[in-house]
């Protein structure tokens, strides 16, 4: 077995995510490597430290670049606001580190170039927490577009629903509310959950053309939580896009933070001429399938539960009609870097699969702004 060190930068939400799989991936998973907690590091020290003793981290740095100089660290893991992923991961690809980025993976296209650029020309692993790709569920479905099971697909409906910033009294800004600022996090909804439904999307259903969007910020200013003013909000509360993908499919994608009752409601839908799929992440270990070949008397929607042995991931868990939740699908990408490593076949989504996302992000702010349906741009460079 092969030691893989880990230096991990932020001690988020995700930083714990992240910590959890690569602590569990070698007690679930046959692989040649395994995850050292070698190194936690983040400005304030104290924390860090904390967390360290926490989770089991070997050591602390409070300063990135010296963790990226260290010669006992194989793999950086960026867990830290939108606006630091580049810089950080740049130097990573520099210093030859394979790279682990919390998603979305930059700011916007143009910074996301670059990072590929960057992972591309120094040659390291590289991938993206898009996370739900790694659901049993989703990953099934995904394994019955690919047999060609839906026919020819008409129609994508996704919604990414949460309600936690209708309050006008929370400020922006900081740790656990950088999302919404605008320079922490570069957009609102549109970055931060319709960017999961897009990476989906683009998996299960190819790339999208174009896009006609409309954002709303519904509170206006917020007090900052560094500056202690009040300040413009400058991210988008809540997202809705029509789109077109390239294979013909139509598609509708909202997104808010302001749908009361709805705390993480990821759901879609996916309509072909011979089936139709749907998901649902507060029900996620089940797949709604409705197949118009079976026998018209007992045609309608089953609801699979995704458990057994021959379902995607699950013969590495527990027995038959026992499931798994959301903590494991980072286990499972762990589990496929590690393997993609192993095999010579790299685990997706990469930096490159994860600059497509962003190319639709961007249209989709712009098309917001100028009212006009956008075309989503090309790919940056060659394969
Ligand atoms: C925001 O509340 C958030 O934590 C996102 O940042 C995550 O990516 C999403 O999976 C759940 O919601």
């Amino acid at each position: 077995m092969k030691n893989l060190n880990i230096g991990l930068i932020g001690y988020g939400f995700m930083g714990r995510a992240h910590s959890n799989a690569f602590r569990k991936v070698n007690n679930f998973f046959d692989l040649a490597h395994r995850p050292v907690l070698k190194a936690i590091c983040a400005r304030d020290g104290g924390k860090a430290k904390a967390f360290a003793e926490r989770w089991g981290y070997e050591s602390v740095e409070t300063d990135w670049r010296k963790l990226i100089e260290r010669a006992d660290i194989d793999v950086i893991d960026i867990a830290t606001p939108n606006n630091t992923h580049a810089e950080i991961a740049l130097a990573a690809a520099k210093a030859g580190k394979m790279i682990l980025c919390e998603k979305p993976l930059s700011m916007d296209g143009k910074e996301g170039v670059r990072m590929v650029q960057a992972v591309e020309k120094a040659g390291v692993p590289n991938m993206v927490w898009y996370n739900y790709r790694r659901v049993p569920a989703v990953t099934l479905a995904k394994q019955l577009i690919d047999e060609g099971r839906l026919g020819r697909i008409f129609h994508y409906r996704a919604k990414f629903l949460q309600d936690w910033t209708i309050s006008k009294d929370l400020p922006q800004g900081g740790a656990g509310l950088w999302r919404l600022d605008v320079k922490a996090a570069g957009s609102g909804v549109t970055g931060d959950l319709l960017a999961h439904c897009i990476d989906t999307a683009l998996w299960l259903n190819g790339g999208i053309s174009s896009v006609s969007a409309m954002t709303e910020t519904f509170i206006k200013e917020r007090k900052h939580t560094l500056t202690g003013k009040v300040e413009k909000v400058g991210i988008d509360d809540a997202c809705a896009f029509l789109a077109r993908f390239g294979n013909g499919a139509l598609a509708t994608f909202e997104s808010t933070r302001y749908a009361r009752g709805h705390k993480a409601l990821y759901t879609f839908e996916i309509n072909g001429e011979n089936a139709s799929i749907a998901w649902d992440l507060h029900d996620l270990h089940r797949l709604q399938y409705f197949d118009h070949q079976d026998e018209g008397r007992l045609r309608g929607w089953r609801s699979v539960h995704i458990t057994d042995g021959d379902h995607p991931y699950m013969k590495n868990w527990w027995v038959p009609g026992l499931q798994i939740g959301y903590e494991h699908t980072f286990i499972h990408q762990v589990a496929d870097f590690l393997g993609g490593l192993e095999s010579n076949k790299p685990a997706h989504p990469n930096f490159r699969d994860a600059l497509e996302t962003q190319w639709v992000c961007d249209a989709v702010l712009k098309s917001a702004k100028t009212g006009k349906w956008e075309k989503v741009p090309r790919r940056a460079g060659k394969q």
